[in-house]
């Protein structure tokens, strides 16, 4: 069939129409998105000729994602987490506000509730062959001024580059600890060095990127939760320098100022000082926390969260 069958005016009526526009009750908002949302995809569909069967494989498509539990990966592999960082990012800054560690994407693989400690913690259960890895930092203010007792929630994957509780490999919680800072704001954390994470070969998600001819791979990350009453939650990451995928993370969530190079420490010495008995790997990362500021989006994100049992 030859595209642009449809007049624009007709689509518009229909969608609005569809969206319960010119119908008393109902939720203005669902209305409002539904109806912009609706009259968008027509003509996406007007314009491409998307035929019949292209159509309703889309929609069995979407099914799957859906049944395969896997919305929050394909997310963030369409870039759409990354785009809502970016207009979280504007909005801070028409608030003026400024100066904080930058942001990047949760993503799909958080667990609530991950073992306490103040100070420190080791992250890893000892089972993984991967190399010995020392996170260090300090959690300050926009003043430079440490913050005591901040909440560092640090996830991330093992060598393999899969996560405890998804990966049914791992025991619960295992690479998951929550650090309260010391009162010089300082955290110190024991793990492994993590690998990249790839989408399950069978995902939906890497099925599209297939389709798109992208990789479905992220680099090698870190992922954090800051809090501290009175502070903006911080949900962030840290990359790795040299990373094959560092530049083409397929859920974009790299930022060139959340970007570690991991210090290799092979001296006799230091390895005897850190209490471990081979070479290690360690990396600086110092947190900026900005006030809470009434009026200001919120950077608390109310989505569904796992709390293993
Ligand atoms: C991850 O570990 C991740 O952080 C994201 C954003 C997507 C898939 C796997
Ligand atoms: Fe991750």
């Amino acid at each position: 069939m030859p595209a642009d069958l449809i007049s624009k005016a007709d689509m518009k009526k229909l969608a609005a129409e569809a969206s319960g526009i010119s119908t008393p009750g109902g939720n203005a908002r669902v209305k409002e998105v539904t109806n912009r949302l609706l009259y968008r995809l027509m003509q996406v569909i007007d314009e491409c000729d998307v035929s019949m069967d292209e159509f309703w494989a889309a929609i069995g498509f979407i099914t799957q994602t859906a049944k395969n539990n896997e919305f929050g990966l394909m997310v963030p592999g369409v870039a759409l987490e990354h785009f809502l960082d970016l207009r979280l990012d504007e909005a801070e800054r028409l608030a003026g506000i400024s100066g904080g560690t930058m942001r990047t994407i949760e993503g799909p693989l958080y667990v609530a509730g991950a073992p306490l400690s103040k100070g420190e913690a080791r992250m890893d259960d000892g089972t993984d062959p991967g190399e010995v890895f020392f996170i260090a930092g300090q959690v300050k203010d926009e003043n430079g001024n440490p913050v005591a007792g901040a909440i560092v929630d640090i996830w991330h994957a093992n060598s393999k580059g899969g996560y405890s509780f998804i990966d049914g490999e791992q025991a619960p919680y295992n690479l998951r600890r929550r650090i309260e800072t010391d009162a010089k704001g300082n955290y110190l954390a024991r793990s492994i060095v993590p690998n990249g994470y790839g989408c399950p070969p069978e995902s939906a998600t890497r099925a599209l990127m297939n389709a798109l001819g992208r990789h479905a791979e992220r680099p090698a990350h870190v992922h954090f939760f800051v809090s501290s009453p009175g502070f903006r939650q911080l949900t962030t990451q840290f990359n790795f320098t040299g990373d094959k995928y560092l530049y083409t993370d397929f859920a974009f969530g790299t930022r060139d100022e959340l970007i570690v190079t991991l210090d290799r420490v092979t001296s006799a010495e230091e390895i005897r000082k850190a209490g471990v008995n081979r070479p290690f790997a360690r990396a600086k990362f110092d947190i900026v926390l900005v006030r809470e500021k009434v009026g200001a989006p919120a950077t608390i994100v109310q989505r569904e969260h796992v709390i293993a049992a």
